[in-house]
């Protein structure tokens, strides 16, 4: 059996599409609409997960995992590029999930304020700067590297540049962050990241 990812078009479950590109796994898509709750296929998305939300993964055996990090540490892991998820070997694969643990819990989760309708603008505004203060902090940890860990492309890449990507929804430039601005263009102009983009519809 392969592996079914289960996404919605430009969500965080892009970073695991990518990372399955990447990764040279072999994998079906399956989209989900997040207001029915069902997938292409007219599947009640409940029951593949009753958390309701991507990505999840179906993986070989039938087991469904979900959580960004989990997902994207087990493709890094089932890859045959060992590069994926410990770049340099060894301890490098604990700076690839310091970034995963950074990139979901302080950059992923700090959108929540801009895309709930219920917020505030005052929430929105307060959102909106803490999330340009840790962008200054992820430009500067860059510098003038090409990857975020290492010398390669890892699953952390997958996942900061889908996070930078929802810039566009928000009305936030990433123009006032030269280096990140410049490391979405290279991200994504890689050649499987826009075959998962065009996967999704996101790209022609
Ligand atoms: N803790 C989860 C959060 C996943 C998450 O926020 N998924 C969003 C898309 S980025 C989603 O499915 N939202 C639609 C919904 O909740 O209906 C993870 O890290 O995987």
């Amino acid at each position: 059996m392969s592996m079914t990812l289960y996404y919605m078009p430009g969500a965080c479950s892009l970073a695991p599409h990518i990372a399955l590109q990447e990764a040279g796994l072999t994998f079906d898509t399956l989209r989900v609409d997040g207001k029915s709750k069902t997938t292409a296929d007219g599947q009640d998305y409940l029951r593949v997960t009753d958390k309701g939300y991507v990505p999840a993964l179906r993986l070989p055996d039938g087991s469904v995992l979900t959580e960004c990090i989990a997902v994207l540490q087990y493709i890094g892991d089932h890859s045959a590029n060992a590069q994926l998820s410990a770049p340099d070997g060894g301890a490098s694969r604990y700076r690839v999930s310091e970034w995963l643990a950074y990139i979901s819990t302080e950059l992923h989760k700090a959108y929540g304020p801009m895309f709930n309708p219920a917020a505030s603008d005052a929430e929105k505004q307060r959102a909106l700067d803490a999330l340009a203060k840790k962008f200054s902090w992820v430009e500067d940890a860059l510098g003038d590297r090409k990857f975020i860990v290492g010398e390669t492309f890892t699953v952390a890449d997958a996942y900061l540049f889908t996070v930078l990507g929802w810039t566009k929804f928000i009305g936030l430039h990433l123009d006032k962050w030269p280096t990140l601005q410049r490391y979405h263009a290279a991200i994504g102009a890689r050649p499987k990241v826009t075959a998962a983009l065009k996967t999704e519809g996101l790209i022609k």
